[in-house]
């Protein structure tokens, strides 16, 4: 009772009790979307799994602001409790594991993880890392001449930040005053380099050299992401330019179903990550506000495992793409 009484902060933050359900329902379904895919993947079914465990809380926040449909999401191959947030379904996420005909992304012909909707404006990401950043200040640069309201959403992993593209994306978003919004999850690992031997000083301070606002967040606190996400969705609508977002966060698998990370980090660091499981979080702030009890967290999973189930069932029995099609997309017909 007495925490009903001191203002919640999802209260404050305009957030209702339908808001809140979606959020939950999203970060769970993408953890059990992602851990039905390592089953299909030890079943030697999926070839390549790249998980998002432990990064739900930073993308359901983020893309919580975005209009599907309206404004940009330039994802990583992480970023898959956006993608279903937005309206990719776990059918749509099996399909592409799986590399089925059917698979939306890019009928089967891409790696998981790379994410695509012409009617989601989900744009695919090209393999090499930070490629992105410069193609969603492009598409900003697109809205702002246009004279439209978009917002770009474009993410990366810590480790893009090294590269040459986010620099000159950042800079170049700077100058014009860009509607991008740049998500960093910041997740300590860049397959098995410590982020300190990725980044020397801090992310979030960047962007001040770009002439913007840059803010560390609790990655794994999915209100918190999505309030200072809310504010640099306002401002880049606002017509005030971009904004970055350092969400800190953990990789809770390895960095692919390719490697083995017990030969570089220990079992205990990532013990202590799980005791901040972004989705426990969520879910103890939820029963202490009376939105949730355990009765009703376990017809949700039952729901969400009975929905994996049958998308994972669905994917599983699809045809692969013909032979013939390989080609399709890669050249211009004529
Ligand atoms: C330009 C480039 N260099 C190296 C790679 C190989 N690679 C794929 S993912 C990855 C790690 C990226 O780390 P980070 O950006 O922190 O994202 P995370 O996987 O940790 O989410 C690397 C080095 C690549 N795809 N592209
Ligand atoms: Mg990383």
């Amino acid at each position: 009772m007495a925490i009903r009484e001191t203002s919640a902060r999802h209260e404050a933050l305009g957030l209702d009790e339908d808001d809140l359900r979606r959020m939950h329902y999203y970060m769970l379904l993408a953890r059990r979307v992602d851990e039905r895919s390592w089953i299909l993947n030890r079943q030697g079914k999926a070839a390549f799994v790249i998980s998002c465990q432990g990064q739900e809380g930073a993308q359901v926040g983020a893309a919580y602001n975005m209009r599907p449909g309206h404004d940009y999401l330039y994802p990583y191959y992480r970023d898959s409790g956006m993608t279903l947030l937005l309206g990719q379904t776990p059918r749509d996420q099996f399909l592409s594991l799986l590399g089925k005909r059917e698979d939306p992304n890019s009928g089967g012909r891409q790696m998981p993880g790379h994410y695509s909707s012409r009617e989601l404006n989900i744009v695919t990401a090209s393999a090499p890392v930070g490629v992105q950043f410069p193609q969603a200040a492009g598409t900003a640069l697109a809205f702002k001449m246009r004279g439209e309201d978009g917002v770009v959403l474009a993410c990366g992993g810590e480790a893009s930040t090294s590269g040459g593209d986010w620099h000159e994306a950042m800079n170049f978003a700077g100058i014009h005053d860009l509607p991008v919004v740049f998500l960093i999850e910041n997740n300590v690992y860049a397959i098995s380099t410590p982020t300190k031997l990725e980044v020397a000083g801090s992310i979030a301070k960047r962007a001040e050299g770009y002439g913007f606002p840059g803010h560390e967040v609790d990655g794994n606190d999915v209100l918190a992401v999505y309030e200072v996400a809310r504010e640099a969705f306002e401002r880049a609508r606002a017509g005030e330019g971009p904004t970055l977002i350092e969400a800190k966060t953990y990789r809770m698998t390895a960095h692919s179903s390719d490697d083995d990370d017990r030969r570089y980090r220990e079992r205990q660091e990532i013990e202590e990550w799980r005791q901040k499981d972004p989705i426990v979080r969520f879910e103890k702030y939820l029963m202490e506000h009376d939105l949730l009890d355990e009765e009703r967290k376990e017809e949700v999973d039952t729901e969400i495992k009975a929905e994996v189930a049958e998308a994972s069932e669905y994917a599983e029995n699809a045809p692969f793409a013909d032979p013939e099609d390989v080609l399709l997309g890669v050249y211009a017909e004529g």
